[in-house]
Order: structure tokens, then sequence, then C-alpha cells
């Protein structure tokens, strides 16, 4: 059941929406809600695993990561056509927009579809057509960031990568970088070394999960072997003062998921989520929804989740939607606009 909340409440969250924000680690599969699985699996004449879409709600409580990817990956079933993408991501903009996202960076799995016999090209132009819809109609820009899933081989990795490189200049204004996700125990970043340097090669600009459930180092490899722009979560970086000095250092930002890390047990409580100290000793915190649909809240409830459980200042939240457009890949005019535009929000609102 939601909350009920105070005024207070009521007046921070009315704040936080008009602040421009981007979302820098969102997988688009997991914005898939119970009630368009559910149209979806009826339109496809698939049998859905639970009964009702309470039922399959119900069902979202996790132990760990490895519950969470089981139920993700089976969600992921109804998606076949181009349309299924395009519902998907539509969807999610239209959601995004209402909490006051201006720009997205969206990860997807095209492993996931491949797997089950759906083209590749089925699933880019299908988020693509959704994505340019959204730009066209709510003003949100967006790009792609293709992830590879770390559970499969490098080689898996890399047929995808190849896969994919010929949809590269149909969906220029989309594609701009890769991503590495799924079970982080045991398939530490090194095992996609060959994989992430032929994209850098490529020119993509390059993310990866690390520190969510793995080690710290996992993160110092992500940094040092694949020399990647942005860490995807990173909580455990202050694990090892050495790995969060580095990070600081050179200002690699971290997308931190507030409710992704409550739901899947990375932490026990909010209260003791590391992001408000990561902040306060200097890094590059940004706030984000990861799998929205799976862990109870989109955007602005991550950000309200993590201001209430952590006091954040005013001033701090401020900080964190300016270090979304900071750490996004946009180019750097648009990043000046847009801090430009978050001013003026500031100064209207004190
Ligand atoms: C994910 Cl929360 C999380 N961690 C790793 N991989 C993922 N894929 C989708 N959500
Ligand atoms: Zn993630």
């Amino acid at each position: 059941m939601p909350q009920k909340q105070t005024s207070d409440e009521t007046d921070l969250r009315n704040y936080l929406r008009r602040l421009p924000k981007a979302e820098l680690h969102l997988h688009i599969e997991g914005t898939l809600e119970p009630e368009l699985l559910f149209e979806l699996a009826q339109r496809n004449g698939i049998n859905p695993l639970h009964p009702s879409v309470e039922a399959l709600r119900e069902a979202y409580q996790f132990d760990d990561l490895q519950s969470f990817l089981d139920l993700y990956y089976a969600g992921a079933d109804v998606l076949l056509t181009r349309q299924d993408f395009h519902d998907l991501a539509m969807a999610y903009m239209r959601r995004a927009h209402a909490d006051g996202v201006v720009h997205t960076e969206i990860m997807f799995d095209p492993q996931t579809h491949t797997m089950r016999g759906v083209p590749i090209e089925t699933v880019f132009s299908g988020l693509a057509d959704g994505l340019r819809e959204a730009r066209e109609t709510l003003g949100i820009s967006s790009y792609l960031l293709m992830s590879f899933l770390r559970h499969l081989s490098e080689d898996e990795a890399m047929q995808t990568l190849e896969a994919a490189l010929p949809l590269r200049e149909a969906y220029q204004d989309l594609w701009v970088g890769i991503g590495l996700d799924s079970a982080e125990h045991g398939n530490p970043p090194e095992k996609f070394a060959r994989v992430y340097a032929r994209c850098k090669a490529l020119g993509f600009k390059l993310v990866a999960h690390a520190g969510e459930e793995g080690p710290a180092e996992y993160v110092r490899t992500a940094v040092e072997t694949l020399g990647v722009a942005r860490i995807d979560h990173g909580v455990r970086s202050s694990d090892d003062p050495a790995v969060l000095q580095l990070l600081i250092d050179r200002k690699i930002p971290l997308t931190v998921c507030p409710l992704s890390n409550l739901k899947l047990k990375v932490v026990d409580d909010l209260a003791n989520h590391n992001l408000a100290k990561l902040l306060r000793q200097g890094a590059l915190v940004t706030i984000n929804s990861d799998d929205p649909a799976y862990f109870g809240g989109y955007v602005l409830d991550n950000y309200m989740a993590g201001a209430c459980a952590l006091h954040l200042s005013h001033d701090e939240l401020t900080t964190l939607a300016g270090n979304s457009i900071q750490a996004s890949f946009l180019p750097k005019a648009e990043k000046n606009a847009l801090l430009e535009r978050l001013a003026k929000v500031v100064r209207q609102a004190s």
C-alpha cells in the first residue's frame, strides 16, 4: 500500500518533480508493469506464470539479485513484436515525464530477446519508435545503452555486438553506449575486457554494473580494465577507501538506486544506505530507479525515499539532480542548458 504523505512530504515531492532530472540507470525490461505484462501476454497468446496482476505483484519479493533476475527474465517472455517494444518504451517515458525527467539513458538486454528468437532489429526498432515518439510528443531526449548479460560468455557478448553493429547507423541518434548487467557474483568485469576494448575502439560510451552485490574490487577493474565512464550502483565502493578515492579523483559517477538496493537486500534499511555518505565524501552520486516496475517506485519515489530516510537537505537534493545532468552523456552545450534550467527552478523556489 502507498504510504500516506505528510504535507511537508507533498511539498518536497512537488519541489523534486519540478527539478529537471536525467535518469541514467534504467533497464527498459524492468519497467514492464504487471498490467502491461498481462496485456502483452494476451495479445501474443502467451500464458503468464501467475494467475492475475495481483498475484504477480505479490510475487515481487526478493531475497537477492538472482531471485529478482529469475522473475525479470520470465517477465520479458511476453515481449515479441516491434509494437510490444514501442509500447513498453512509451509507457516508461510517460511515467518518467510525470516525474520531471528531461533526459534518459536506457539500458536494454538484447540477449534476453534474441535467445527466444526475437530478431535484434525488432528490439532496436520498437524501442526507437517509442523513444523517438516520446522525444516529439513529450520533449524528453533519450539514449540507448546496449547491455551484455554477464552470466553469459564473452563470446556471446561479442556475437551480440557484431549482430547489432549493422544497425548502428540507423539508430545513431539513440545508441551511444554499452553496459554490463545481470548476476555479478563470479562474473567480474575483466571477463568482458575484449568486448569492452572493441566497443571503446568503436567510439561507444562505456558503463558497467559493479559493486552492487559484488566486491569493491569489481568497481576497480570496471574502471581500470574496462575503462568505464560511469559505474552502475557502485555502493560497495566504500568497502575499500582506495576504490572510493579512485572514483572521486577521476570524477566517475555512480548511478545509485535506493529502492532497488532495499528490495534486493543490498541494504537492510534505507536509513543505513551509504548514498548520503558517498555524496558528502565527494563522489558524483546520482539517483535512479533501475527496475521500477519490480522495486516499487520510479525516479521521484527514489529521490523521496533517499531524502526521507537520510535527511538529505534541499541543497543536496538539488546537487543530486545537477549530478544526473552532469553525469549524462549529453553534449556539453545541452548539459549547460539543462543546468541553467535547473538553476532557474531553484531560484524561483527560494
Ligand atoms: C539489474 Cl538491479 C540489476 N542488477 C544487475 N542486473 C540487472 N538487470 C536488471 N536489473
Ligand atoms: Zn541495474
